[in-house]
Formats: structure tokens, C-alpha cells, sequence
């Protein structure tokens, strides 16, 4: 089944258990309005309640991914502005989501992403970039903070070493160097691009829903988490794998020597 909303400023599908949320002010380089951050948020609530959608797609319309904020909104001219009220009533909430929606996300960055469009993708659990893209820590340029999960992120993707010279260097960053640093899953060349995405998400969507997502909680809670807590959660989650239909499932393809038939539950 196919259902697909047309919005103003974004796009969003649902097929064969692939939900598809595409960033779509491509003038802007799909920077983020409020009405993107309230479709954003709807296309999240699909996703956390459609037991059917098994994965996340996020990418951006036309030649960019995301150049963060969309700096029209800010009216500097008319006096101070409250900027930490926007983090929390919109990109606090958007990175505490995703991180924990309970199926994958894969985060494809068809061309350049800035400042929270950076700290976006580093919110998804993989991210595959255009060769062609890159990466720009936009905030060291308008006397900002990285914000959207960058300052927890980055450095343990990259080491602080990096972080720092990334954020206050303010220089962008290739799709192969964010591979190579380990920012990002894989940069791959433009033209094989959209199939290797597509690839992606049909594996994941044919995926044992529960155990990726238990799999996904696991490694995120690991940066936070002692040995001993980690080893715990590793026994929980691993109980209630246990249960699911995908693990019996898993088990009996690998005993009968067929591929698995996974259901996502
Ligand atoms: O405010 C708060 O709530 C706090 C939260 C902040 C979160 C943040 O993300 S702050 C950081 C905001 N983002 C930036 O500062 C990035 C600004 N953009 C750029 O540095 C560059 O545009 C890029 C490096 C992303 C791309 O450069 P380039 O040369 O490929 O494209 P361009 O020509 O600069 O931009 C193309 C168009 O997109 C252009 O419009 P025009 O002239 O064709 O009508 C440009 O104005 C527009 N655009 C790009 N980024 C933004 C934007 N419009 C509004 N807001 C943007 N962020």
C-alpha cells in the first residue's frame, strides 16, 4: 500500500515498509521553518505509530540536504531573540525522536548539509552521503554554537580533536574525509547514489525490525553507559529478542539453509 502526503515543505511516503521524508524548500537548500519542523514532527508520529513502517529514510530535495536554520526567521534587526527557546520547543525534540524511534533511520545526504542539517544527520543511525556532498559546522560563522546533538555527537564520531577544529574551523568537510573520520557510514559516488540507498532500505525494511532496533538503543546507550550497565542492557534487550518471532525465525532459515522471512515483530 501506498499513502502519500503532500505538504508544503516536505514530502513523505510509505511503501513496502519504507517511510520516506524528503526536506523540500530546495531554493533554501531545504533550511529548517517552523511549518518544516511541524511536518517533521508529523512525519515522526507516522513512524512511531505504523507498526508496518520498518525503516526511516530522511534526505533533501534538489542540490542540498539541509543548511540548518532558515537565518530569514531570524529578525535580528528588531532586537535580541531567544534562540535557546526555538532548540527546545523544536530541535531538542526532533533529535530526542529520532534517536529513539524503535526502527533504523538512514539519513542520505544528497548535497551539502550545514549547521543543524549537519547535526541532523549525525542523529540518524546511518548516514550515506553523495561523494559531491559536504559537511559545513555553519554556526562558527554567525557567532553560534553547534546545536541539534552536534557538541555530543561529533566528538564521539570523530574525536575532539577533530570536533573542535571542524566547529571552530568552520571549514566544510568532504563526504569521503566525513568516511574516513567515521562521521558517516559511506560516501558514495553520485551516480550510484540512489540505488545504493534504495538497496539499503530494502534490506533493512526485510530486516528483523525488533532486533535492529534493540540493536540501535544498545550502541547509542554505550557512550553514557558503564560496562556492567551495558552488559545488564545487553542481557535485557537480548531476553526480549529472544521472544520475538524474527529471532525463531532467524534460527529456523539458518537451520533449513534458506533465507530468512522476517516480519518485523
Ligand atoms: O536560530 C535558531 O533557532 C538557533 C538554531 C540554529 C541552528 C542552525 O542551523 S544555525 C546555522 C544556520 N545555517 C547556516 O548558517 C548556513 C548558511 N548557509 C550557508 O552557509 C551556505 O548557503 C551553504 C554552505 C549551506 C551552501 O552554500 P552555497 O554557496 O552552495 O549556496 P548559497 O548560494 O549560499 O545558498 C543557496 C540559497 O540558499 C541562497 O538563496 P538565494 O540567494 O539563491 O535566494 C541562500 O540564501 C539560501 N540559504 C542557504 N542557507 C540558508 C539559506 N536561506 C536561509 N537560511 C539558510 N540557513
Amino acid at each position: 500500500m501506498t499513502a502519500e502526503l503532500q505538504r508544503e515543505v516536505t514530502l513523505f511516503t510509505t511503501h513496502d515498509g519504507v517511510a520516506r521524508l524528503t526536506l523540500n524548500r530546495p531554493e533554501q537548500l531545504n533550511a529548517f521553518t517552523v511549518r518544516m519542523h511541524a511536518e517533521v514532527a508529523q512525519a515522526l508520529t507516522e513512524v512511531e505509530t505504523d507498526r508496518r513502517i520498518r525503516v526511516l529514510l530522511i534526505t533533501g530535495a534538489g542540490r542540498g540536504f539541509c543548511a540548518g536554520q532558515d537565518l530569514s526567521e531570524r529578525n535580528v534587526e528588531s532586537g535580541p531573540l531567544d534562540l535557546g527557546a526555538n532548540i527546545e520547543a523544536y530541535y531538542n525534540p526532533l533529535v530526542r525522536r529520532l534517536t529513539a524511534l524503535p526502527v533504523p533511520v538512514v539519513c542520505a545526504v544528497n548535497g551539502v548539509a550545514a549547521g543543524a542539517g549537519v547535526n541532523l544527520a549525525l542523529a540518524c543511525d546511518m548516514v550515506i552521503a553523495r561523494r559531491s556532498a559536504r559537511f559545513v559546522q555553519a554556526f562558527s560563522a554567525i557567532g553560534l554554537v553547534p546545536d541539534a546533538g552536534g557538541t555530543w555527537s561529533l566528538p564521539r564520531a570523530i574525536g575532539q580533536a577533530r570536533a573542535l577544529g571542524f566547529v571552530l574551523g568552520g571549514e566544510p568537510l568532504t563526504a569521503d574525509q566525513a568516511q574516513a573520520w567515521g562521521m558517516i557510514w559511506k560516501a558514495v559516488d553520485d551516480d550510484q547514489f540512489d540505488a545504493e540507498v534504495d538497496r539499503l532500505l530494502v534490506k533493512l525494511a526485510a530486516g528483523p525490525t525488533k532486533g535492529l532496533a534493540a540493536a540501535k538503543q544498545a550502541i547509542r546507550s554505550a557512550s553514557t553507559a558503564t560496562l556492567s550497565q551495558q552488559l545488564d542492557l545487553e542481557r535485557d534487550l537480548q531476553r526480549a529478542c529472544g521472544l520475538t518471532d524474527d529471532y525463531r525465525e532467524g534460527v529456523t532459515a539458518f537451520k533449513q539453509r534458506r533465507p530468512a522471512r522476517f516480519i518485523g515483530s
